[in-house]
């Protein structure tokens, strides 16, 4: 079969919920991916950043195989050798006090706002069913019905109501707006730290403080979702880290499991996660060993091959070298660590054909927006590698 046979089947059996590049990849290492017609190409996407530690990394699949064939799933109603030890590992690495671990990233979202709502109820006081939460304009949440709610991209929550009430939006960067929009019923204020979906908006500098500040003067609670710029992503383990703030809630997933498996976790104190009982929440395959083993390694990965480090080297000279670069086609360029986006000029003609221009030269990325380039290579990339790729995105943004 090659790659119209297979696009064939997918179009004919598949729903079509995505229009991806045509390109069908069969096998993957480290930032290289090759597809069914024996074409390689470098994979400046990571899986929206879930391939934080490249591609099929040997150590992650070591642990994984080692701990499939000991033991893949219990449930909840028992428990495994792998959950506490990733609990533990994960409150070190993090400085949070409590981990509650679940399967996709949608999930911990939800779990973060199940447990922000029963947080402001039964710790804060709200009246019951009254509860408040504030998400950004432009974001990127995930796309159950409650959180396409409060998503301000139409297309996310049109034809799929009626929605949930009790969310609202303020605009992103704008801690005024924020505040102006807290009343005594607000439990939590969620928000990326860089905007992924949105366009790789970084927010102004300082905004993160200040929400952190707001946050604590009304008694509301701060959620980070870091599932995209978190683990290393953005250079610093959290994206909040670049300010040192430390918001009450974190969710992450993607990196957290290598690409390997769906693992996600929200991470707060023992106040805010200390409200959930049991039969409150939980999940069949959340906490699973064989995803705690995985994310387990996929941590150390992290730490011993000092990515985070490596991902704010290595983004800082790429794009620097993307700033330097004097071409009609690029508005701005802007991003943290190796989570960079090019907007590109209205009269460019689009962010997609750059993709397709890049992807005939053996470069993956992902437009977002229409007009946004995202680039994203795993964080295991060389500095040759970059360098190759940087040529040709060079290339194409001068030429095109
Ligand atoms: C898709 C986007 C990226 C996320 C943040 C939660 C989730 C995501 C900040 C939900 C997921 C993914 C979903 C994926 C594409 C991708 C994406 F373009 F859609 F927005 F990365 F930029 N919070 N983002 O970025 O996590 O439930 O998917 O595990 O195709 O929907 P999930």
């Amino acid at each position: 079969m090659n790659t119209q046979d297979y696009i064939q089947l997918e179009e004919t059996y598949g729903a079509h919920n995505y229009k991806p590049l045509d390109v069908v990849i069969e096998r993957a290492a480290g930032v290289w991916v090759w597809d069914v017609d024996g074409k390689k190409y470098m994979d400046f996407l990571s899986a929206y950043s879930a391939v934080n530690q490249g591609h099929c990394h040997p150590r992650i699949l070591r642990a994984m195989i080692d701990q499939a064939q000991r033991l893949t799933l219990t449930s909840r109603a028992f428990r495994n050798d792998q959950l506490p030890l990733l609990e533990r590992e994960l409150c070190e690495l993090s400085g949070y006090e409590m981990v509650l671990p679940m399967n996709s990233g949608a999930e911990a979202v939800e779990t973060a706002l199940k447990a922000a709502r029963k947080w402001g109820y039964t710790v804060k006081g709200i009246p019951d069913g009254e509860a408040e939460i504030i998400a950004c304009a432009g974001n990127f949440h995930g796309r159950t019905i409650t959180i396409v709610t409060f998503s301000t991209e139409l297309q996310y929550s049109a034809h799929f109501g009626p929605l949930t009430p009790g969310f609202v939006t303020v605009p992103y960067g704008d801690a005024a707006a924020l505040e102006a929009a807290i009343t005594p019923n607000t439990a939590a204020f969620i928000v990326e730290p860089i905007q992924g979906e949105g366009g790789v908006i970084v927010p102004p500098e300082g905004y993160l403080r200040q929400v952190r500040d707001i946050c604590a003067r009304h008694n509301v609670l701060f959620i980070a979702d870091e599932i995209q710029t978190g683990l290393g992503r953005a250079g610093k383990l959290f994206a909040c880290d670049w300010e040192d703030v430390h918001p009450d809630v974190v969710i992450i997933g993607k990196a957290l499991s290598g690409g390997f498996y769906p693992v996600s976790a929200m991470l707060a104190s023992r106040e805010v996660l200390g409200v959930f009982q049991p039969g409150d929440h939980g999940s069949t395959f959340g906490g699973n060993p064989l995803g705690c083993a995985v994310a387990r390694e996929a941590l150390n990965v992290l730490v011993d091959e000092g990515l985070i480090d490596r991902a704010a080297e290595l983004g800082e000279y790429f794009m620097g070298r993307l700033k330097r670069l004097e071409s009609d086609n690029i508005q701005e360029v802007r991003g943290k660590g190796l989570l960079i986006g090019v907007e590109l000029t209205p009269e460019a003609g689009g962010a997609r054909r750059f993709c397709e221009a890049l992807k005939e030269r053996g470069l993956l990325c992902k437009e977002t927006h229409h007009t946004v380039i995202r680039f994203a290579p795993p964080l295991v990339a060389s500095r040759e590698e970059i360098d190759w790729a940087l040529g040709h995105i060079e290339d194409v943004l001068m030429t095109l």
